[in-house]
């Protein structure tokens, strides 16, 4: 990597961390349900409840995501590796780095696995997740850093090359402008010996991904309710969740999941550091977008971002996507 700042290492600085993030959670919440049509951060599902109903959604049977790119990594892993040959790997939103485990096996199996530094808002998943891989894999320099990946982050001093994951297709989570600004941090953050790897579902049958978010055990739709869940929580909120229903549908004509909290019956919210705020029968708040690609338009974002695309690698059955990419020279 180019870059070599001091991270926000977990255990090190967490009181900093979480002030910092509180304040600016106030502000998205103020900003977000005070425009029309409501809207939330995505990022603010994942507090250690909702990373926890994250990961029952990767075991679902509907969420057929988690499953198509692991086979994937399972299939190409090591030609992955003998290319890029990293010593490093950085994982942006790594949650449980459960898939990454098979970069990391790649990695010590082929000679060079120095240091492994999962990125995540999430902050006590995340120290959970890096305190069972210090265990596990005890030979290897395990740096876990809380930030928020839409920020211009920093990283620690790596062993070279550097491999960059962003998995599970987090990176739909972002409409093409946000993506666009978060790679061209990536971009800018890579050597050029290092590599990106980019996990993406790809475009497909609507029914089949209307049911991947509209399981029949209700765990997607306690995942979206978690989020005001936690604004009761942290913000001393008092959203009655029963007045809120799940609402999740793909559209074609955007390429994107849309999910939504619709409100059954009128009602006023009270958020002490926000003030009062109206919901109206019917009206709902936008929790989270999905964006579902082709190859085209993955190139696309990812030359607008400073990046070339080098390996293109579909599922067999087109349901998913790896590719790997190189920083542009400039
Ligand atoms: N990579 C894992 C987890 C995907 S879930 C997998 O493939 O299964 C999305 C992850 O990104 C969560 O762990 C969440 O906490 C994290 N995340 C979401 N928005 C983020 C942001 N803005 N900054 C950092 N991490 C974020
Ligand atoms: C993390 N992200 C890619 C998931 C997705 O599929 O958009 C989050 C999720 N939302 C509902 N189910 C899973």
């Amino acid at each position: 990597m180019k870059k070599n700042h001091s991270p926000h290492v977990v255990g090190v600085t967490p009181p900093y961390t979480v002030h910092r993030s509180r304040q600016q959670m106030v502000r998205d919440v103020r900003d977000g349900l005070t425009k029309t049509p409501k809207e939330l951060s995505p990022k603010y599902f994942y507090d250690e409840r909702g990373s926890e109903l994250f990961e029952e959604i990767t075991q679902l049977p509907e969420y057929y995501l988690t499953r198509a790119e692991r086979s994937l990594l399972e299939r190409k892993i090591s030609e992955i590796v003998a290319a890029v040959r990293p010593c490093s790997l950085v994982e942006l939103g790594a949650g449980s780095a459960t898939k990454t485990r098979l970069i990391i096996d790649e990695m010590r199996s082929s000679g060079c696995a120095e240091c492994y530094v999962p990125i995540d808002v999430s902050k006590d998943f995340l120290e959970a997740t890096a305190v069972q891989l210090q265990r596990d894999y005890p030979d290897i320099k395990i740096t876990p850093v809380v930030s928020d990946i839409t920020e211009p982050f920093t990283l620690p001093a790596l062993a070279g090359p550097t491999l960059v994951a962003f998995l599970g297709s987090t990176i739909g989570n972002f409409p093409r402008e946000p993506a666009i600004r978060l790679l061209s941090h990536v971009a800018s953050a890579m050597g050029p010996a290092d590599r990106f790897l980019l996990g993406a579902d790809l475009r497909k049958d609507p029914e089949i991904i209307n049911r991947a978010y509209n399981d029949s055990r209700g765990v997607t739709a306690a995942f979206n309710l978690n989020v005001l869940q936690r604004l009761n929580r942290e913000l001393g909120a008092n959203f009655p969740l029963g007045a809120y229903e799940h609402k999740a549908f793909y559209s074609s004509g955007h390429h994107r999941v849309e999910m939504h909290l619709t409100v059954r019956n009128a009602h006023t919210v009270v958020i002490p550091e926000i003030g009062e705020i109206q919901f109206r029968e019917g009206e709902t708040i936008r929790t989270e977008l999905s964006y579902k690609y082709d190859r085209s338009t993955l190139e696309d974002i990812l030359g607008a971002s400073g990046l070339v695309m080098e390996k293109w690698m579909p599922a067999d059955d087109g349901s998913f996507a790896l590719a790997l990419a190189r920083a542009a020279e400039d």
